[in-house]
């Protein structure tokens, strides 16, 4: 059996801004692939990488003659690329099928697509398993699939207990892919240490993806995956993909204590909640020493009220306290703000939102358009409501307008979106929280952590995307 795994490209989204620079690689598919490869003949293609357009998509698919192509479709706005690559899979035989985010919120809807098989629904390294096993997509848990043209929906998954699964397989990266993968030209790697998040913000659809829990793997397993040679000696810096890194605090410290124990030294990102930096800098602190230094944090809003409707659970006065508690550790904080986060807002309240975010010391400030996704509150409450301009996914990427405001046009909305980037994200900001950074931590911290190649690609790749960083 032959299975083909595509990770799609991100039509539309990150034309400016830092996320420009930035490709992690794609963690899901080599997830899947590691519980597959002992059945099938496995490889993955990654659409994101420069070389590869639909021509040498389609003579690649011609030689591997795959009995399956698997796509990654996470982001609502990438299903009709995928369903391109679909296309081209079908004119050669090939049964397609497409998991992640959107066919999972969306499968019926999802399997309209003459070109799309079989949704796997969920996590899907066991259900992927039982398909290619048995060869047919009948009384597989978590599957969707099209039979004499009525949709079939099989029974939920259960939720995979983390310790029973394969550690992603890191080893079909192709040569060009494993260049494209980077941060800001730092060569980058992507782990998971948990699935889900207890909170239930009513823009997000981890809650419903994941069934309102929380997993977490068994620091061992995350510790001989950092140990791979494949991080070991390929990356200096490990992307943390969690929705939210700090659920169990007592397995975070002691994740900490056994990458300083084991003298993994690499620097680290993650994503982290305000009132948890509030509440508990002690473990910050202990990741700092751990080689944490790049905080992505979901700000949303300045304003308590609008927080308290995003069902966000934290407050102004945490945001303004946790950006110092970052600081003083030396943490490089990207901040996110939703503009029109509140579907009362004015024109004055997103003035205020910028000059508010100026004054704040964020160093990487982004800022997106409020988009509900499939299997969000909100998409519940726009529905009901009648608030969507449009149901067009492509334009749901957080930076094109697709909500009705009373009080905005998406000319305002467009406007701001512009002018908050424009007058925000700076580069000289930006150098400064890298120069804290640098000089918080000491040499040695540095010297142990970076070789002189990787300081000369980054400086090369600063330069060449002067432009958009700008
Ligand atoms: C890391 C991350 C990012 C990274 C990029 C990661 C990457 N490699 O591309 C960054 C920070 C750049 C990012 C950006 C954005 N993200 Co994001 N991101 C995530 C996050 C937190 C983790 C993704 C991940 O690696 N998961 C771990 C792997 C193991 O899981 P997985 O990919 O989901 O794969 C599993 C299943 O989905 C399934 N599966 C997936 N693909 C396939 C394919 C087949 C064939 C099969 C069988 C199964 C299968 O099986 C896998 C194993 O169980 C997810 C939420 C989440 N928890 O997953 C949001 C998420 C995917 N992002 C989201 C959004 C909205 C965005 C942004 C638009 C946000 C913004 N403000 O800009 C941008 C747009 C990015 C783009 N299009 O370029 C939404 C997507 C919603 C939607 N319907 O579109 C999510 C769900 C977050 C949320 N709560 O809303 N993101």
């Amino acid at each position: 059996m032959r299975v083909l795994l595509v990770k799609p490209d991100n039509p539309n989204v990150y034309k400016h801004g830092p996320q420009a620079s930035i490709v992690y690689p794609p963690l899901g598919l080599e997830y899947i692939a590691a519980n597959i490869d002992d059945i099938a003949d496995v490889r993955i293609i990654d659409r994101r990488t420069k070389s590869l357009n639909l021509n040498v998509f389609s003579k690649i698919i011609e030689q591997f003659q795959p009995d399956y192509v698997g796509i990654s479709v996470n982001y609502s706005s990438q299903i009709y690329v995928s369903h391109r690559i679909a296309s081209i899979a079908k004119t050669y035989g090939s049964r397609t099928v497409v998991g992640g985010w959107h066919p999972t919120l969306v499968p019926s809807e999802t399997l309209e697509f003459k070109s799309f098989d079989i949704v796997v629904r969920g996590e899907g390294e066991i259900t992927m398993r039982e398909l290619i096993q048995s060869d047919s997509p009948i009384g597989v848990a978590g599957l969707s699939y099209k039979r004499n043209g009525k949709q079939i929906h099989n029974p939920d998954r259960e939720l995979i207990d983390l310790k029973h699964i394969q550690s992603p397989n890191r080893q079909f990266r192709s040569a060009s892919a494993k260049k494209t993968y980077n941060f800001f030209g730092f060569p980058v790697d992507s782990i998971e240490t948990g699935r889900g998040c207890p909170f239930t913000c009513n823009f997000c659809c981890i809650p419903y993806f994941y069934k309102k829990t929380y997993r977490r793997r068994a620091n061992q397993d995350i510790i001989n995956e950092l140990q791979s040679f494949e991080i070991k000696k390929r990356s200096s810096i490990v992307f943390i993909v969690d929705d939210n890194f700090i659920v169990d605090r007592k397995s975070v410290v002691e994740l900490c204590d056994a990458i300083i124990r084991n003298s993994i030294k690499k620097y680290f990102i993650t994503q982290a909640r305000v009132d948890t930096i509030v509440k508990y800098p002690k473990i910050f602190e202990k990741m700092a020493d751990a080689g944490f230094f790049y905080l992505f944090l979901g700000l949303e809003s300045f304003s308590d009220q609008t927080l308290e409707k995003l069902n966000k659970r934290i407050g102004f006065s945490q945001i303004k306290l946790a950006i110092k508690i970052l600081h003083d550790l030396g943490y490089i904080i990207q901040g996110n703000i939703i503009l029109g986060a509140n579907i009362e807002d004015t024109n004055q309240d997103l003035e205020s939102t910028i000059e508010i975010a100026k004054s704040l010391d964020i160093d990487i400030p982004t800022f997106s358009l409020m988009t509900p996704f499939p299997g969000t509150k909100l998409m519940e409450q726009a529905l009901k409501e009648d608030l969507l301009l449009t149901k067009d996914w492509k334009d749901y990427n957080w930076s094109v307008p697709v909500l009705k405001y009373q009080n905005l046009s998406s000319d305002d909305l467009n406007y701001y979106l512009t002018k908050a980037n424009e007058e925000l994200l700076s580069f000289k900001k930006a150098m400064s929280g890298i120069k804290r950074f640098i000089r918080s931590r000491g040499l040695s911290y540095h010297t142990s952590r970076i070789s002189p190649v990787d300081i000369f690609n980054v400086v090369f790749q600063i330069l060449k995307n002067l432009k958009t960083l700008l």
